[in-house]
C-alpha cells in the first residue's frame, strides 16, 4: 500500500517565496575536479629476489650461498605421526635429507622460539638437514608451510637455502567469515578457500552465510539434511587437516523466545552440530530487530552455554558472539548500554564480534579504544572487506589495506575477514589478510597485493593484475583505492603524449579478458571473474573508440565527428549489462562519460555559439563532482545520485547550469522514491546564485517534502541548490532530477507537434546528449528568419527517413531523403513548417 501522507508536493511562486539573500564564502575551484575521497594504497612494492613467504615471517635468515637439494626426497623423523600427508610438496625418501618435526612447550623452551603461543615455530636448516620445532602441532605445520613457499618459489626450485626461520602469529585468531548475505559458497570452493587458509596461516573459518535457512531464520532449530550435513563433516575434517578451527554459528535472534524451549532447540542443535565435528560455535545476533536484540538475554544465554554445553563437552572452545551493537554507527555507548552489559557480566573467555566506527570500516586504534573499555576485552574484528552483498555489481580485486599497523594482541583477538560470494575472487584479499594477521607491524599492502596476484594466477599474474587494478572500488560503500597509475585526461588536455599512454592501457585492457583463458589455469576463479572479464573487455575497446573520437573530433570535420560520435554511443542494452558487473569506476568508466560529454558539449557550442543546456553536480558531498551525479540530470526518475555520506544542517545539493541563465522553473525530485524514502533534506530550502557566493532564497523552509516544484519571474542564476536547513537527519541523501528550466512546449517560441510531445521536447532542448525517438511525424513551425537546419541525428536505415517543408497554407513545398546522421537542410523562403518523417533518434534541432 502507497502511504499517501508523505507525498507532499510543493508548488511555489515567486511571490510566496521570501527573496532575501545571504553570502557564504565557498570555493568554486573545489567543484571542478573529478575528486574522489578516497585514501590512498599504502607501502611499495619490494624485491624478493625470487623467494616469497606469506604471511611475512618475524624473522628469516637465509644464507643464499649454501643450497640443500631436496630432488633425491627427505626422511620424515615425525614421532607424533602427525605430517605424513602434509609433505606432498617433497619426494619422500629413506635415504634423503632428515626431516625431523617435533613440538611441545617443552621442545619450544629449549629450542628457543622467540614466543610461547601457537602457531610458533623454529625451522632450521643446515647441512645436517631440515629441522622443525613447533609451539604446537599448528606451529609445526605452519613451518611445513613456510618451507612449502621456499622449496616452490621460483629460486629456490626444489632446493632450500640454509636458514633459520623463528617465526609467530601476531594476533591468536587469524581468518575468515562466511557471514555475507547472497549465495553461499560452493562446497568445492569452500575446500578451495579451507586449503588456502592452512597455507596462509590462517585458523578460524567461521561458518555464518545469512543466507543458509538452517543458519539463520526460519530452519535454525532444524537439522540440516543428509546431504548439507554430510558436506559440513567434510568441511570440518577439511579444516582439521589444515590446522583451522571451525567455527559453527547460529543467526537465532530474529525469532528466538528467550525461554526453556528455545534454550533446549539451541543446545539440540549445538548438539547435532557436535556430532558431525564441529567443536567451536558463535552466536550472531547481527541485523535482528525486536526482542531478540535484549543484551541481557543474549548474555545470560552465552553464559548458560558457556556453562551447561562448552565446559560440559570438555573438548569445545570458548564461545564467541556478535552484539546488536556491532559497529560504533549505532552502539549505544553509556554506562548502562549492551556493549556495558557485555563487559560486565559476559564470561570472559568469551570473544567478542565488532566492526568498527561503522559497518564496513578501517581497523583503528580510536575504535578499539571504544569497543574494549565497554566490552573489557580486546576485541575480535569482524573485518566487513572484501564483502560486496552491499554493491553485488563490483568484484573487489585490490590490495588490503585500512589497516593500522601498531595494533597489538592487547587491542584486538585478531582479524576476521567477511569476503565476497565470489570465494576464489575473494583469495587475493585474504592473502592481504593473512598477512596482516601474522605480522602487523611489517604489513605492507602494496607489496603484500602484487605477491598475492603472483601466488594465484602465476601463469597470468600480469593479465590478473591488469583486471584488479581497475576493479577495485564500490564507487558508494567503503572507498577504496583503483586505477592509481592511470592518468586519465579531460577533452581540454588533450596532448599526443596523454592520449598514447591511455590508449596503452585501453589496449591491455581490451586483452586481459583472452590472455586470462589463456593461460590462467584456475578454472574456479575464471568461472566467477568471466561476466567481468566481458565488461572489460568492451571497456577497453570503449576506451580506444572513445580516445580515436577525440581525434576525429579535433580534426573539426562535424559530419565525420558526429557519425562517429554516435557509433560510440553505449545502447541501452550495453549500459545495462555494465550496471551489473561494474569495474573500472573510478577512472576508466569516468573517462568515457567526460570524453563524450565535454565533446557533444563543444560540438554544440562551435555549431551555435551558445552554451549547452548540459548542467553538472556541485555541492558539499565530494560525489557530486564524480560522474554519479550525472544521474540527477539524466531524465529519468527510476535512478537516483546517492550521496555516500550522512547528511548535516548546511549541506547542499545543486547544479551549475553552465553559464548565467534567466531561471524560471526548477522542478527537483529528492529521496530514492517519493512515498517513505528517508534518504533526503526533511527540511529544505530551494536557492539560486548567478556567482556561487551570493544565494537568494527561491522557497521558504520546506518540511518533508520529496518533490519540489518552483516556477516564478525569471531569476539571473549559474547555480542553482537545495540546501538542508535545521534538521536532525542523519541518513545520505538521495537525488533522482534536478531539473531547471525544462524545455516544454510552452517554452519555446515556436509550435512543436509530435505523437509523444513531452519526449520530443529532448529534440528541442539545446542539450546534444539528451534525445527522443521519432516514429511517425514530428513538425514544427519555422520561426521567421530562419535560413536552414541542422540536425542532430542517428539514422539507422537510409532512404527511409524524410525531412519536409511546408507552406504556411499546408502545401508541401519539398521532401528530401535524411541519409546521414547530421543532416543540414536549407529552407524554401515560402517554408511555413518542417517536419520530420520516419524512425529515427532525434538529439537536436538547430535552426540557423
Ligand atoms: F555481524 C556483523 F558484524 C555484520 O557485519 N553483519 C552484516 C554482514 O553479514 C554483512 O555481510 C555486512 C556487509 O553488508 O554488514 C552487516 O549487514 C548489514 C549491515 C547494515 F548496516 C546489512 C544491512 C545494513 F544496513
Amino acid at each position: 500500500m502507497i502511504k499517501n501522507n508523505l507525498l507532499l508536493t510543493a508548488l511555489f511562486t515567486a511571490a510566496c517565496g521570501s527573496a532575501f539573500a545571504q553570502t557564504e564564502s565557498f570555493d568554486l575551484n573545489s567543484q571542478r575536479g573529478e575528486k574522489q575521497d578516497v585514501n590512498m594504497v599504502p607501502g611499495k612494492q619490494l624485491d624478493h629476489h625470487g623467494i616469497v613467504v606469506n604471511p611475512t615471517p618475524h624473522n628469516l635468515n637465509m644464507d643464499m650461498q649454501t643450497w640443500t637439494d631436496l630432488s633425491a626426497g627427505v626422511k620424515l623423523i615425525d614421532k607424533a605421526g602427525k605430517f605424513t600427508n602434509d609433505i606432498d610438496f617433497l619426494k619422500q625418501n629413506a635415504k634423503g635429507t632428515p626431516l625431523t618435526i617435533v613440538f611441545g612447550e617443552k621442545q619450544a623452551k629449549k629450542a628457543g622460539l622467540k614466543k610461547m603461543v601457537s602457531g610458533a615455530y623454529l625451522l632450521t636448516v643446515d647441512k645436517k638437514g631440515i629441522n622443525i620445532v613447533g609451539y604446537d602441532e599448528r606451529g609445526a605445520f605452519y613451518a611445513l608451510q613456510t618451507l612449502r613457499q621456499i622449496v616452490e618459489s621460483p629460486a629456490a626450485q626444489g632446493k632450500v637455502p640454509a636458514l633459520t626461520c623463528n617465526d609467530y602469529p601476531d594476533l591468536p585468531l587469524r581468518g575468515v567469515v562466511e557471514g555475507f548475505y547472497g549465495e553461499p559458497w560452493s562446497h568445492q570452493v569452500r575446500l578451495s578457500l579451507i586449503d588456502y587458509y592452512g597455507r596462509n596461516k590462517l585458523n578460524e573459518y567461521v561458518y555464518g552465510p545469512k543466507d543458509d535457512p538452517y543458519h539463520s531464520c526460519p530452519n535454525w532449530r532444524l537439522p540440516y539434511p543428509p546431504e548439507q550435513a554430510k558436506n559440513i563433516h567434510e568441511l570440518v575434517e577439511a579444516c582439521r587437516r589444515n590446522r583451522v578451527d571451525f567455527v559453527w554459528a547460529i543467526h537465532p535472534g530474529q525469532d528466538i523466545k528467550w525461554n526453556e524451549e528455545d534454550y533446549n532447540n539451541l543446545v539440540n542443535k549445538f548438539n547435532l552440530m557436535y556430532d558431525l565435528g564441529v567443536r567451536s560455535f558463535a552466536i550472531h545476533f547481527d541485523d535482528i530487530d525486536g526482542e531478540g536484540t535484549n543484551p541481557s538475554k543474549q548474555v545470560a544465554l552465552v553464559n548458560r552455554l558457556t556453562k551447561e554445553f562448552v565446559k560440559a563437552k570438555g573438548d569445545v572452545a570458548p564461545l564467541v558472539v556478535c552484539p546488536t551493537d556491532y559497529s560504533q554507527l549505532w552502539a549505544k555507548p553509556g554506562p548502562d548500554g549492551p556493549l556495558a552489559i557485555y563487559g560486565n557480566e559476559l564470561d570472559p573467555e568469551v570473544q567478542v564480534f565488532w566492526t568498527g566506527a561503522v559497518v564496513c570500516s578501517d581497523l583503528t586504534k580510536e575504535t578499539l579504544d571504544f569497543v574494549d573499555s565497554r566490552i573489557k576485552r580486546p576485541a575480535y574484528y569482524w573485518w566487513n572487506f572484501p564483502v560486496t552483498d552491499y554493491a553485488r555489481h563490483i568484484i573487489m580485486q585490490g590490495p588490503t589495506y585500512g589497516l593500522e599497523t601498531d595494533i597489538t594482541d592487547k587491542m584486538t583477538s585478531g582479524v576476521l575477514s567477511n569476503p565476497m560470494e565470489h570465494g576464489e575472487a575473494s583469495k587475493l584479499a585474504l592473502y592481504g589478510v593473512a598477512d596482516y594477521n601474522w605480522n602487523v607491524a611489517d604489513y605492507n599492502a602494496i607489496d603484500n597485493w602484487e605477491c598475492g596476484l603472483v601466488d594465484l594466477t602465476p601463469e597470468a599474474h600480469e593479465a590478473y593484475r591488469t583486471f584488479a587494478i581497475h576493479s577495485c572500488d564500490t564507487e558508494t560503500g567503503y572507498r577504496r583505492a583503483e586505477s592509481w597509475e592511470t592518468n586519465t585526461f579531460r577533452l581540454a588536455d588533450f596532448s599526443q603524449k596523454a592520449y598514447n599512454d591511455l590508449y596503452g592501457e585501453f589496449d591491455r585492457v581490451e586483452k586481459t579478458k583472452s590472455t586470462m583463458e589463456r593461460d590462467c589455469k584456475n578454472q574456479l576463479l575464471m568461472k566467477e571473474l568471466k561476466p567481468w572479464l566481458e565488461q572489460f573487455e568492451l571497456l577497453g575497446k570503449r576506451g580506444k573508440s572513445t580516445l580515436k573520437l577525440m581525434k576525429t573530433f579535433r580534426n573539426g570535420n562535424a559530419q565525420n565527428f558526429w557519425n562517429a560520435f554516435v557509433a560510440n554511443r553505449m545502447t541501452k542494452e550495453a549500459r545495462a549489462a555494465y550496471e551489473k558487473h561494474k569495474l573500472g569506476t573510478m577512472k576508466l568508466q569516468p573517462f568515457y562519460e567526460n570524453a563524450m560529454d565535454d565533446m557533444a558539449q563543444e560540438f554544440f557550442k562551435n555549431l551555435t555559439g551558445e552554451v549547452p543546456a548540459f548542467y553538472k553536480g556541485m555541492g558539499t558531498y565530494p560525489t557530486l563532482a564524480t560522474t554519479q551525479s550525472k544521474l540527477m540530470f539524466d531524465n529519468d526518475s527510476t535512478t537516483y545520485y546517492h550521496c555516500g555520506q550522512s547528511q548535516s544542517t548546511g549541506d547542499w545539493v545543486g547544479a551549475d547550469l553552465g553559464t548565467v541563465r534567466d531561471v524560471r522553473e526548477v522542478k527537483i525530485l529528492q529521496g530514492r522514491n517519493s512515498v517513505d524514502d528517508v534518504d533526503y533534506f526533511d527540511n529544505v530550502v530551494l536557492e539560486a546564485s548567478a556567482d556561487g557566493k551570493s544565494w537568494t532564497q527561491l522557497t521558504g523552509e520546506l518540511l518533508k517534502t520529496y518533490i519540489i516544484h518552483w516556477k516564478g519571474e525569471p531569476v539571473k542564476a549559474r547555480y542553482v541548490r537545495i540546501r538542508k536547513a535545521e534538521s536532525e537527519k542523519k541518513s545520505w541523501i538521495a537525488v533522482r532530477e534536478f531539473m531547471v528550466n525544462p524545455t516544454t512546449p510552452e517554452s519555446l517560441n515556436f509550435k512543436v507537434e509530435s505523437a509523444n510531445l513531452d519526449a520530443a521536447m529532448f529534440g528541442f532542448d539545446k542539450n546534444p546528449v539528451t534525445s527522443f525517438r521519432n516514429s511517425g511525424k514530428t513538425s514544427f513551425t519555422v520561426v521567421p528568419g530562419t535560413k536552414a537546419y541542422t540536425m542532430l541525428l542517428n539514422v539507422e536505415q537510409n532512404g527511409a527517413v524524410k525531412f519536409n517543408q511546408y507552406d504556411k497554407k499546408g502545401k508541401l513545398l519539398a521532401s528530401t531523403d535524411i541519409n546521414n546522421s547530421f543532416f543540414n537542410v536549407n529552407l524554401n523562403n515560402k517554408a511555413a513548417k518542417a517536419e520530420i518523417e520516419g524512425n529515427v533518434e532525434v538529439f537536436e534541432v538547430i535552426a540557423k
